[in-house]
């Protein structure tokens, strides 16, 4: 790559460590819990979330949707709660912390319990883009084979959770779950991996107990 090229992402990349550090203060500030949710394109991000703000309702819960174009994930999220924004980034293939900081705007931070993230479908650009959150997930389906996770290993490698969504279709796949467990783990090691599927509701307890843990971590100073 031309040395000039780097000189600019390098300075792209500085810009929004700067913006996600001043948002990782004032999330931490506010006692949020921000969750950034990568995938692929479909994957089930939308629908984890509609599950999830259904059931962890009355919890106050926002979020913030990306997309190239469309407000039809704002627009499905709206039905669950009030404090949804979609941001549509054009031709850009990820969130940027600033594109969230705009968003914010106007939201009373105190009180919400939870602000989640869904980023831009794409398994490789989100992964360089800190957007201030606590919490990073990243959600393969079981449609998309074993060994997604080992092929794009830098969204994994930061990864504190991996979601295994669609899980309902596993008897139709011949999904080998010990192959993306090996795939998941040779990449990030100690990463938990859930298996879920908004469609059945199966795993939806054990992600909301996995919210509510690290929320929960929240008010523990680090030592
Ligand atoms: N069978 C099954 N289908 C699912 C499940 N979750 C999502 N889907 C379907 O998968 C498709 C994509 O789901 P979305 O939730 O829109 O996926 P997404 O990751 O938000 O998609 P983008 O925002 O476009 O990247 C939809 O047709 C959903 O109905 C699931 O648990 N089981
Ligand atoms: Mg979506």
């Amino acid at each position: 790559m031309p040395e000039e090229l780097v000189r600019l992402e390098q300075r792209l990349l500085r810009r929004n460590e700067d913006a996600a550090a001043e948002l990782r203060r004032r999330f931490r500030a506010a006692g949020i819990l921000t969750v950034n949710l990568m995938s692929s394109p479909g994957a089930g991000k939308t629908t984890v979330l509609e599950r999830t703000l259904a059931s962890i309702a009355p919890e106050p819960a926002a979020v913030v949707v990306g997309d190239l174009a469309t407000e039809n994930d704002a627009r499905r999220l709206r039905r669950h709660s009030p404090w949804v924004r979609q941001v549509t980034t054009g031709t850009v293939c990820h969130l940027e912390a600033a594109m969230v900081a705009a968003v914010l705007e106007g939201w009373d931070l105190e009180r919400l319990h939870y602000l989640f993230i869904e980023n831009v479908g794409n398994l490789v650009c989100p992964a360089s883009f800190d957007l201030g959150e606590a919490v990073r997930v990243v959600l393969f389906a079981v449609t998309e084979g074993e060994d997604k996770p080992e092929k794009y290993p830098p969204i994994v490698h930061r990864a504190d959770l991996v979601v295994l969504t669609k899980c309902d279709l596993l008897p139709y796949l011949g999904f080998d779950l010990e192959r993306f467990r090996a795939s998941v783990h040779s990449v990030n090691p100690a990463v938990p991996i859930l298996p879920l599927s908004a469609r059945t509701g199966d795993g939806l307890g054990a992600w909301l107990a996995w919210l509510r843990s690290r929320r929960a971590a929240l008010a523990v100073p680090s030592s």
